[in-house]
């Protein structure tokens, strides 16, 4: 009787180890299949002239990831008052992103959809740090409410 409990034991152990191994599997290959690489920028995302370009991925804006957001100020954008700010925002994402900027671009919720380009053209009248972040839920979004606009004064 101890041999056979101990055998459906192991059974259930061989068991339990094959499920989380297929588990874990599965869960890889679909996290595959919902990120796919993005080998090309969508058309028109282009840096403007004497401007900013943000894009949007699942890393969060211009890789936020890397550049430790949340806890990092990521991405920066270092402007002078009086100065007209030009702003390229593109989407290389399989789902939407948003783009705010506190005080300058907030008055209603801007979303940039997958494969999606944006601009984004204001002056710069008041001094100061403004949050840039998005305001549509998606997948990335706590890397995406660190990005700063620095206002210096002129
Ligand atoms: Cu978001």
């Amino acid at each position: 009787v101890s041999q056979s409990l101990d055998r459906n034991r192991r059974n259930l152990l061989v068991l339990v180890v094959v499920v989380i191994v297929v588990s874990g599997v599965v869960v890889f290959d679909l996290s595959i299949i919902a990120r796919p690489a993005v080998t090309s920028l969508p058309a028109g995302c282009v840096k403007p002239t004497d401007g900013f370009l943000i894009i949007a991925s699942n890393t969060g804006y211009n890789d936020s990831v890397g550049h430790g957001a949340p806890s990092e100020a990521w991405p920066v954008i270092n402007v002078t008052e009086g100065q007209t700010v030009n702003i390229v925002v593109c989407n290389t994402d399989v789902e939407a992103h948003g783009f705010q900027i506190s005080h300058y671009y907030d008055g209603q919720i801007e979303s940039v959809g997958p494969g999606q380009v944006m601009h984004v053209s204001f002056v710069a009248t008041e001094t100061g740090n403004f949050q840039i972040f998005c305001a549509i839920l998606c997948e990335v979004h706590p890397y995406m409410q660190s990005g700063m606009l620095r206002v210096s004064a002129s």
